[in-house]
């Protein structure tokens, strides 16, 4: 197949590199694209350098086009992109509520992506995560209800957030003044619960993304869901715990079996020897780690849960390859 990758010298697109490379993806020709600033500039895939090129204003000569530049560059750019007969795989915000574009988790919906017109889109990081753990209970015990909070990573802003989280804290330690440019406010030693731009009802985009999202990829335009997103000061996998209540009986052991003999997710369960799902630990990670498993005590048949996920990889990066693998 012949590759492109738009963003390719950001955060997200250095993982596609990564990624294309550690799955053996068949890849015969790849194109590297990205802003004016970064043309000349080479980065490494199966070792031999490949040139960045300034993004084209018109159709992709591949195949498969992973773009992750942003939602303004993808709004305007990837139809075009795709029109000499590329698939752009969207990791961008621009495409994925339009009803004609599929939004793809290949865990959940893979048969979605055949419907594509030219563009398929990838879920945000924090539906992702949330998702791959939550479709084997929802189809075993029916969700009804999802009540979930988020823990998100620095890179869910690209590579500029994470060095900014590193500065910042360098500045803190140092004992000079701590600025803040990505961020609403310092991030080193706080908790932000504002990610994105606030809406009419009081929520965040990035809050009301995990409804809409999750909505379009289980198929169920009523499912009741809410969330509250959080920006805490780690490097690259976001944390979510999830209060779920479902319409049959379920328990914690039920719910581990399910989860055990899911795709996508490891089951980290056990208390006893301080094993959860962690940041740290899931980053690099492509499955998502789900643990902290418990029979809710406020509500029937409720579970709840913690999950963690490498926000460049199942977030990103691996979810847009998985959907590129669909189309092999
Ligand atoms: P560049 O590195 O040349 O600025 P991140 O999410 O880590 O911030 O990365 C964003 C990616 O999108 C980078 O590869 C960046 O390239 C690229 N990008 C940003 N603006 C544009 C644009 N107008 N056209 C094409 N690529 C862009
Ligand atoms: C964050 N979830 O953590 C955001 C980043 O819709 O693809 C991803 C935004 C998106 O800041």
């Amino acid at each position: 197949m012949r590759i492109a990758i738009v963003g390719a010298t950001g955060a997200v697109g250095q993982e596609l590199i990564q990624v294309l490379e550690e799955r053996d993806f068949p890849v015969d020709e790849l194109r590297l694209y990205a802003s004016p600033r970064s043309a000349g500039k080479t980065l490494t895939f199966r070792g031999e350098a490949h040139t960045v090129e300034v993004t084209p204003e018109g159709p992709i000569p591949a195949d498969v086009v992973l773009a992750s530049a942003g939602g303004g560059v993808s709004k305007k750019l990837a139809p075009l992109w795709s029109g000499e007969g590329a698939v752009v795989v969207d990791n961008s915000s621009a495409w994925r509520y339009d009803p004609e574009v599929p939004l793809v988790i290949p865990e959940i919906n893979p048969e979605a992506a055949r419907a594509h017109k030219g563009i398929i889109a990838n879920p945000n990081c924090t539906t992702a995560i949330l998702a791959v753990a939550l479709w084997p209970l929802h189809r075993a015990f029916g969700a009804t209800h999802v009540v979930v909070s988020t823990y998100q990573a620095t890179s869910g802003a690209g590579a500029e957030g994470m060095d900014e989280l590193l500065r910042e804290t360098r500045n803190y330690l140092d004992g000079k003044p701590v600025g803040h440019k990505v961020f609403q406010h310092p991030i080193p030693f706080n908790v932000i619960p504002h990610i994105d731009a606030f809406q009419d009802n009081g929520y965040t985009r990035e809050e009301m993304k995990v409804v809409w999202e999750t909505r379009k990829i289980f198929g169920e335009p009523e499912m009741k869901i809410s969330s509250t997103a959080v920006r805490i000061p780690t490097l690259r996998a976001h944390s979510e715990a999830a209060t779920v209540l479902f319409e049959r009986p379920v328990t914690p052991e039920a719910a581990r079996a399910v989860l055990e003999a899911a795709p996508g997710v490891e089951v980290v369960d056990d208390p006893e020897r301080n094993r959860y799902p962690l940041p740290l630990t899931a980053t690099g990670k492509w499955d998502v780690e789900v643990g902290r498993i418990r029979q809710n005590p406020a509500f029937d048949n409720a579970l709840d849960f913690f999950v963690s996920g490498d926000q460049l990889l199942k977030g990103a990066a691996l979810n847009a390859v998985q959907i590129a693998e669909l189309l092999l």
